[in-house]
């Protein structure tokens, strides 16, 4: 039987942080241990433009991206690990996309219109063909399967549905039917607005990065949103438990479960455990993310080899993609 395809992407826009952890780069981290899967993990640069960095900003990010999944585990030797951008079939492919994918489908995007709100001044028709850039990144490998967030099923799914607008233009059955695949936890809330996602753009205060010493994590998770009496529901309450679930051990989880049922807990206490549990937790990754960033040239090589990895499959795709729209 053959292997299933998985790709996964990340934009190189700063420190990892808990939500890209636990939404997606821990199922990376399983997968690429599975023997059944062939794993494909890319840092993307191209996306990354449609923000608002400068082109040093961009420079420096890269390299600390990769220093931050080779950290945490990413095996260069198990998975194909390169940079969007080294393999310009990405783009080619994207624009292909393009004239298969109604611009409609591209304006109903949760993602579009939250990045047009949060970046008034810079709505960019990259924010706008995002989707089909990814769909690009996905099916230039015959994907199977792509480890995501809860906030990117929306993209899988329009990737589908441009698989099936190409093969029904140009060949039936080519691209197959891929899909989202979903950690126990797809979407890790703010800790300053647990009604919202956790993401790096409402500011560092609403999330934990997985290179935060622990007394930064202590403070971020004192002034983290819980309830205004102790046992009451709130979004925030859950998020930290969650949290607590997920990197403690069952013991304390079950204990401040019981005391939030009975209206008992005493949320500086939670605060405290957590932010314990989890610098402990992240101490040898924060070690390797060091070493790594010292060693440039390591970084180099792993890249470079990726891309070459990377290309093969990519160039091989694009031939027959040439060839099914007619151009050569
Ligand atoms: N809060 C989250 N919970 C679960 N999964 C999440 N992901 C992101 N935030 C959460 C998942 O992480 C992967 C990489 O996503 P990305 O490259 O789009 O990173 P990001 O979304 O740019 O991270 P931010 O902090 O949300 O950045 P901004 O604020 O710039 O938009 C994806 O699989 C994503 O689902």
């Amino acid at each position: 039987m053959s292997k299933k395809i998985i790709f996964s992407a990340i934009q190189p826009t700063g420190n990892l942080h808990i939500g890209n952890y636990l939404g997606a780069v821990k199922n990376w981290l399983e997968l690429q241990k599975n023997e059944d899967y062939e794993c494909i993990f890319c840092i993307a640069d191209y996306h990354a433009m449609t923000g608002d960095k400068t082109a040093q900003d961009r420079r420096d990010q890269i390299i600390l991206m990769a220093a931050e999944l080779l950290a945490l585990g990413i095996d260069p030797k198990k998975s194909t690990f390169f940079v969007q951008s080294h393999v310009p079939e990405h783009t080619e492919l994207a624009w292909i996309f393009n004239t298969v994918t109604p611009i409609a489908e591209l304006e109903r995007m949760t993602q579009y219109k939250d990045k047009s709100q949060k970046q008034i001044k810079n709505i960019n028709t990259g924010l706008l063909t995002y989707p089909t850039l990814m769909a690009a990144d996905i099916l230039l490998y015959h994907t199977d399967l792509v480890p995501v967030g809860e906030d990117q099923i929306q993209h899988v799914e329009l990737t589908r549905d441009i698989g099936r607008w190409f093969n029904n233009k140009y060949a039936e059955n080519y691209f197959g039917e891929v899909k989202p695949l979903l950690t126990e936890i797809p979407r890790v809330k703010s800790l300053l607005e647990p009604t919202k996602k956790m993401s790096k753009s409402y500011g560092l205060n609403h999330v934990l990065e997985l290179a935060d010493e622990p007394e930064v994590v202590l403070a971020k998770l004192k002034k983290a949103v819980t309830a205004s009496e102790p046992g009451e529901k709130s979004p925030g309450v859950e998020n930290l438990l969650l949290l607590l679930k997920n990197f403690g051990d069952e013991t304390v989880y079950n204990k401040f479960v019981e005391a939030e049922k009975n209206g008992t807990i005493k949320y500086g206490e939670l605060k405290a455990t957590l932010a314990q549990i989890i610098g402990d937790y992240f101490a040898d990754f924060r070690e390797n993310r060091t070493q790594y960033l010292e060693d440039r040239s390591y970084l180099a090589t792993v890249l470079a080899d990726g891309e070459e990895r990377a290309s093969k499959i990519a160039k091989a795709t694009m031939k027959e993609i040439r060839h099914l729209i007619g151009i050569r």
